[in-house]
Order: structure tokens, then C-alpha cells, then sequence
């Protein structure tokens, strides 16, 4: 396959930085003696922050930056000077991004919104100077607080287009012509399958300078679930979708039965996608005379409101903007922000990614902390370090 410059699948590593260490230090003078301990705290290590970008549309600018590493905070010093705290990194990503944890595949977190910031990674915090532990019976502690170990982690950064239409259908069906005879998006148009190989977007003018988008993707054929023509990879870029438009062509031998085979295909890849709002097009209508079209209102599939259209002609197409508009407004077919996102399924990774080999400085396993599942509830950040005199 071609190098693309959509990009929407990738794994990268990410590392914070460690806390600084409070400072041992003993206050000296002339003529004061024992002059008690006055060591500073350390710095905090930088955060790993990711924030949502909406002029961003894909994660291309990260696969040319593999790691990212926030800096260490720095040891606290003499006089109870504080170490200066490390440099946080903010990693761009477009809205609709979302994060797995690249060994488990477990669902870490999602950015939905311009702006929006989530900590990945926490950096370390800095440890406690001597003054602190200075107390009564003890006041000269040859005891400081280490700072915080950094935390690593590799994550797999995966985007899904947030769109109010989805289009599915197979090879040749026609998407790719109706999005660009409704919106201004230029996508690729050939008779051959699988002309589309990257998903794309396009604004549809609606009456009274509204509008709404369209998700273009590649076409999917049965077997898709087990990997047969592109796969199913790009399907998540509707699963936040409003609505699906089906697309069968009108000359399908067997619309019903295609209709089936596409259904199916998505069930297989996300059975929560089997909830949404579905409209169907037949298209290529142009083709059809009155007697033909006739016929085929006979076969069509039930319980799905279905629109004759001609991308070529124009025909059906102010009538199916009406049908999709409605459907987005309708307030159970809003797009969803609360889907459950269940952990990076094996069969939609990217093999060329998982596979991809860091090769990085390497870091002390002490100066490592090792997060399990719990560590991503945020309590666990808020407790102090506990203190161990020594
Ligand atoms: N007669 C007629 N032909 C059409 C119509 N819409 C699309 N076509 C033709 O059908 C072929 C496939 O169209 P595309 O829009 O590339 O189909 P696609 O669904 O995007 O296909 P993939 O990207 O391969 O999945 C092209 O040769 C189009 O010219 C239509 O309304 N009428
Ligand atoms: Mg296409």
C-alpha cells in the first residue's frame, strides 16, 4: 500500500519525568553553630499532557516523533531552595483521539473536545528536603525524601472521525461519488474496487447555511471481520457517527441479501454499532426505469426507511439531505460521547505498529514506577509518598 498521509493508527512511547530529591543539607555559618538542617524540596517531573487540537486532522506528525519524554525535576538544594520542576511535554492530537495501552490494549482515555487537556502521565513528585523531618527529639535528620520514579509507558494512539453520516457500503457502491456531489470534499472517484483507501470528510450544505459531515470510508465486503479487502480498521471511524447510510447500487442482484452482508460485517466489528440510526440508498438510480424501480420496491429490505438516488442526476438527493437531517437532529441519534470503548481488539491493531521497535536510552528500573490498571484512578496520585526514616 501506498505511504499515506492519513494516519490514524500509532504507537508511541512516552516517559515523565522523575521527581527531584529533597535535599540532606545543614545550614552553616559562621558563628552558628548546628545550624539545622535547611534542605529544599525537589522539583516535580513533567507531566505528559495531551490536548485536543481541532485543526488537526491526523496523527502523521507523530510518527516522525516516537518518544516522548518529559524532563526530570531537579534536587532541592541549600538555604531551602527548591529544585526547579521538569518540563511537561503536550503531545497535539486531533479531536476523536483515543489512547490504549499498547501491551494490554486497555482503553485509557479519549480527547472529544478543542482545548481539552488529560494527564497521561503524571511526573514524579519531588521529594521532602531535611527541614521538614526536623522534630523535637530528632532535629538534625540525615533523612531527605527521594523524589517520585518517572513512569513509562508505550500507548497506541487511535483516531476516529467524529461525523455526523457514515457511509458504508461495498467497493464500487458509489460513497465516494455522493460525498462529492454533496459537499466540497474531492475524494477519489474510479470503477474499480477499493478506490477509497483512507477515510475522509466532507461538509454537506443543508437548507438555511446549515450543515452537517460525511464520513467517506473504504469499502468493506464480506469476510471483512476476517480481514478480506482492507479490513474492517476503518469502521471506527463511524462508530461515532450519528447515523449510517447504507449504499447498495440498484443493479445488486440481491439488495436484501446485501443489505445482510453489511449488517453483518458490522456487527462483527462492533456490535453497539447495530444501535444506530440506518438509512439506505440505493444507488446509481439513474439506471433504473419506472418498471425496474417497481420491481425493486418489492425487494427491498424491511424495517429501514430506503431513498432511490443518482449521484449523476442529482436525483433523490434533496430528499435523502432531508432524511439525514432529520435523523442527526432527532435527539436519540446524537452523536454519542459515552460509547463504551472496550479494549484494542487484536483483529483492528496495525500489525507494521505493534511491531515497532523502540530504541531508546535506557532508564534504571528503579527510577521506573510500574502502573497497574488501578494506578489510573487519580487517588493514587494524591497520596504523599510515605516517609521512611532511616
Ligand atoms: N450511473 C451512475 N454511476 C455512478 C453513480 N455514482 C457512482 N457511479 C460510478 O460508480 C463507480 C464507483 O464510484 P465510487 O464513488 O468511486 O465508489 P465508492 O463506493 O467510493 O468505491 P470505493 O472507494 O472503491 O469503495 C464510478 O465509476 C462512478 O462513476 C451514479 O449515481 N450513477
Ligand atoms: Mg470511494
Amino acid at each position: 500500500m501506498a505511504e499515506s498521509n492519513f494516519i490514524d493508527y500509532v504507537k508511541i512511547l512516552c516517559r515523565s519525568g522523575k521527581g527531584g530529591a529533597g535535599s540532606r543539607h545543614y545550614h552553616r555559618a559562621k558563628y552558628v553553630p548546628k545550624g539545622g538542617p535547611d534542605g529544599g524540596d525537589g522539583g516535580r517531573g513533567g507531566h505528559i499532557i495531551l490536548r485536543g487540537n481541532r485543526n488537526m486532522w491526523t496523527l502523521l506528525h507523530l510518527r516522525y516523533q516516537r518518544h516522548i519524554f518529559a524532563t526530570d525535576g531537579q534536587s532541592g538544594g541549600a538555604n531551602r531552595s527548591f529544585g526547579k520542576d521538569g518540563e511537561d511535554r503536550t503531545i497535539e492530537v486531533p479531536i476523536g483521539t483515543t489512547v490504549f495501552d499498547a501491551e494490554t490494549g486497555q482503553f485509557l482515555c479519549e480527547v472529544t473536545e478543542d482545548g481539552q487537556e488529560i494527564k497521561l502521565l503524571r511526573g514524579g513528585k519531588g521529594g521532602l528536603g531535611n527541614c521538614h523531618f526536623a522534630t523535637p527529639t530528632n532535629q538534625a535528620p540525615r533523612y531527605a525524601q527521594p523524589g517520585q520514579p518517572a513512569i513509562e509507558k508505550a500507548v497506541i494512539l487511535e483516531l476516529k472521525l467524529l461525523g455526523d453520516v457514515g457511509l458504508v457500503g461495498f467497493p464500487n457502491a458509489g460513497k465516494s461519488t455522493l460525498l462529492s456531489s454533496i459537499s466540497a470534499a474531492r475524494p477519489k472517484i474510479a470503477d474499480y474496487p477499493f478506490t477509497t483507501m483512507e477515510p475522509s470528510l466532507g461538509i454537506v450544505q443543508y437548507r438555511g447555511g446549515q450543515s452537517f459531515t460525511m464520513a467517506d470510508i473504504p469499502g468493506i465486503i464480506e469476510g471483512a471481520s476476517e480481514g478480506r479487502g482492507l479490513g474492517l480498521r476503518f469502521l471506527r471511524h463511524i462508530e461515532r457517527n450519528a447515523v449510517l447510510l447504507f449504499m447498495i447500487p440498484a443493479d445488486s442482484n440481491d439488495i436484501r441479501k446485501d443489505y445482510e452482508i453489511l449488517l453483518n460485517e458490522l456487527r462483527e466489528f462492533n456490535p453497539e454499532l447495530m444501535d444506530k440510526s440506518r438509512i439506505l440508498a440505493v444507488t446509481k438510480s439513474d439506471m433504473l426505469d419506472d418498471e425496474l424501480r417497481e420491481e425493486m420496491m418489492q425487494e427491498l429490505p424491511e424495517g429501514i426507511q430506503t431513498v432511490f438516488i443518482s449521484a449523476v442526476t442529482g436525483y433523490g438527493l434533496t430528499e435523502l439531505k432531508d432524511i439525514l437531517w432529520r435523523e442527526i437532529n432527532d435527539e436519540s441519534n446524537k452523536i454519542v460521547s459515552t460509547i463504551t470503548h472496550r479494549p484494542l481488539d487484536i483483529r483492528h491493531r496495525v500489525e507494521e505498529e505493534d511491531e515497532f521497535i523502540f530504541e531508546q536510552e535506557p532508564i534504571d528500573d528503579d527510577e521506573l514506577m510500574l502502573l497497574t490498571d488501578e494506578d489510573w484512578n487519580d487517588e493514587f496520585w494524591e497520596e504523599e509518598s510515605s516517609v521512611n526514616p532511616d
